[in-house]
């Protein structure tokens, strides 16, 4: 799975060797990773002292149970993760303060920096040892107006829950922030209360992507780890993101990111771990977990995108790749243009579920955009220009716009493709990301059907998701077509096998396992399940589920409901308007990659 195992001591070396080889496009040698001189002496007289490499391969317990004792006792606002609340006295700057971050800044300021958190890893995480000689470490925090607390709480969760010898800085990167305590206090702060924490003051407004490049550029670890600017690490993060790229530096990894409710500042997870991935529009999605993942939950998996915020790649590998494209403009695209990077040009990424760090997500982004025109548009071109090859399509498709968006020069990034001979992203669509059509299938195909259903007992009652005797249960209704009446009558049966309400994304759903289940309509999900349907055109059956039951009515209530099918019962069978008989004939091949 993973390349052979290189020390890192072979890892000095070769990026020797790299050095002299390649052109490292930003990066100037000096700012190489030269991973022996910024060994403690100790492990330098190791290396000299013993002949074999085994000790490399050792491995040890990296908690810091001290930390871990001492947190398990302490109580107060926010501590322990425990969700937290303003008191009336403390309310007064809770508005002015929520309006310009998006989140309860007041509170932010109530709860202690260094709060302890809820150890929610998988049990399993808590007995793992990782390798006792692991690279050293440059966190890069960009921030923009990030409000001073939730600021300082990003740092001060960094430095204490990281072993000293293996974190070398905080950078953080202030990208041109407007409020007064982001100048001078801040760097006084810093000055006083941290000795590994730096502020990087730019000069004009750079945007995120930037920001992060100009973190990278001054950062002198051997593993550039980027973080947001309101987030918090917990117990024993850094141990499972660095081992991986120990192993083999072409690993980027990835924390799972827990969530920081942005009222209460509650800690919890957002779900046990997923697969990054996108749709053909480019937004973020997320992929089950593998069968062989599953197997081992503490164990890092391959995830073909990463979210975007969070992650640890070696300098060495990210200056290789060029860094992120400069081409790109203020925030959007980037974590693809990384990730497809990463994979087509011989790296892997991973999810690390050992790892965890929450984030706060914001109510609403409070900062307008600095950015002229579309540039996520341009981003998204740029990157599909230069890594999608045939795929872009599928894009543009969908934004047709995105043709006449000029992206600039492409010349270097294409250069830096051909340079590090790079896979094509068909081979990433077929090999990384190869469930991602099944979700997200780069054509839509058509749907079996749309239009009325109308029952064939009573030809004038038609299913209508509009009359409701109770919220959100769909009933029969006369027809509107012939009736010029009010109603709700059109509905598709979707190539995702559910059946939607025209114009929502509502679907049928049942999930009462007993006779006559109430059909209610619930967020389309897409995943089948409780919102399979099937249309049989000759028997006229609408059946749902895996073990099928069939819709059907009773004329006297106007109810609809499922029950168990019976071929002569009249009330079961339905006209469904518009019916592709091609699709329905080919109904166990759609959704299925060929
Ligand atoms: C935890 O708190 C108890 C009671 O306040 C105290 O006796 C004990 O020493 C504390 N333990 C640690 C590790 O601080
Ligand atoms: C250092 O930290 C303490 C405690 O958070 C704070 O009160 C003090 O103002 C800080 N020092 C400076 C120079 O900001
Ligand atoms: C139902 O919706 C389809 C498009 O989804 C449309 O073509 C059709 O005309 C609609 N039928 C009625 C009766 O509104
Ligand atoms: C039915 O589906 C087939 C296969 O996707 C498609 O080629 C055809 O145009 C569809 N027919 C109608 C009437 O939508
Ligand atoms: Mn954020």
């Amino acid at each position: 799975m993973r390349r052979n195992i290189k020390t890192l001591f072979k890892y000095s070396l070769i990026s020797g060797i790299t050095v002299v080889c390649t052109v490292v496009i930003y990066k100037t040698l000096e700012n190489i990773p030269n991973i022996k001189d910024s060994e403690p002496a100790e492990l330098q007289r190791k290396i000299s002292v013993k002949k074999s490499v085994s000790s490399y391969n050792e491995k040890i317990d990296w908690h810091n149970y001290d930390t871990i004792r001492k947190d398990a006792n302490r109580t107060g606002t926010g501590e322990q993760g425990a969700p937290a609340y303003l008191t009336s006295s403390e309310n007064e700057n809770y508005e002015a303060l929520f309006k310009v971050n998006g989140f309860n800044a007041a509170l932010s300021d109530k709860i202690a920096l260094d709060r302890s958190l809820p150890d929610i890893r998988h049990k399993q995480c808590k007995a793992k040892k990782y390798l006792s000689k692991l690279p050293s470490v440059s966190v890069i925090v960009p921030f923009h107006n990030e409000h001073w607390t939730t600021l300082l709480r990003t740092a001060t969760s960094v430095i204490k829950r990281s072993p000293p010898e293996l974190l070398k800085e905080i950078i953080l990167v202030d990208d041109f922030s407007s409020k007064e305590f982001s100048k001078k206090p801040l760097d006084d702060y810093l000055a006083v209360n941290f000795t590994k924490v730096t502020a990087l003051h730019l000069p004009e407004r750079s945007g995120l992507i930037r920001a992060r490049l100009a973190g990278a550029k001054v950062a002198t670890g051997d593993v550039l780890i980027f973080l947001d600017s309101h987030t918090e690490c917990n117990v024993n993060w850094l141990p499972p993101l660095l081992e991986p790229i120990a192993q083999d530096y072409k690993v980027c990894v990835c924390p799972f990111i827990d969530v920081i409710q942005y009222e209460t500042f509650e800690y919890r997870a957002q779900d046990e771990g997923a697969r990054g991935a996108f749709d053909w529009e480019f937004f973020y999605k997320r992929l089950p977990l593998l069968p062989e993942d599953l197997k081992h939950p503490a164990e890092p998996f391959k995830s073909p995108v990463m979210a975007g915020g969070l992650f640890a790649i070696s300098a060495k590998f990210f200056w290789e790749l060029g860094g992120y494209d400069e081409g790109l403009d203020i925030w959007g695209g980037e974590q693809y243009e990384l990730s497809f990077k990463i994979w087509q040009c011989g790296g892997e990424m991973y999810d690390a579920p050992c790892s965890r760090v929450g984030h706060i997500y914001r109510k609403y982004a409070p900062f307008p955009n600095p950015g002229k025109g579309d540039f996520v548009g341009r981003n998204y071109r740029r990157v599909a220009e230069v890594w999608m090859d045939e795929y872009a399509q599928y894009l543009y498709m969908r934004r047709p716009h995105y043709k006449a968006i000029n992206p600039g020069d492409l010349s270097k990034q294409k250069g830096l493709r051909k340079k590090l001979n790079c896979k094509p992203f068909k081979w990433f669509m077929e090999t990384v990301a190869f469930d991602l059509p099944l979700k997200y299938p780069p054509i839509e195909p058509d749907d079996f059907g749309f239009g009325e259903i109308r029952n064939l007992a009573v030809p004038e009652l038609c299913v209508d998701s509009g009359y409701k005797e109770r919220d959100q249960v769909v009933n029969i209704a006369t027809c509107i077509k012939e009736n010029n009446k009010k109603g709700e009558q059109n509905f598709t049966l979707t190539w995702h096998k559910d059946i939607r309400v025209k114009g929502k994304t509502l679907c049928f759903d049942v999930s009462d396992p007993n006779d006559k289940a109430d059909i209610t309509l619930y967020p389309c999900h897409g995943q089948q399940g409780n919102q399979y349907w099937r249309y049989d055109v000759e028997k006229q059956w609408f059946l749902h589920g895996g073990n099928p039951r069939c819709l059907d009515c009773d004329p006297g209530s106007l109810k609809l409901f499922v029950t168990t099918c019976d071929e002569n019962s009249k009330t079961q069978k339905w006209r469904f308007e518009n019916v592709n008989l091609t699709m329905i004939a080919d109904w166990n091949n759609v959704g299925v990659i060929k």
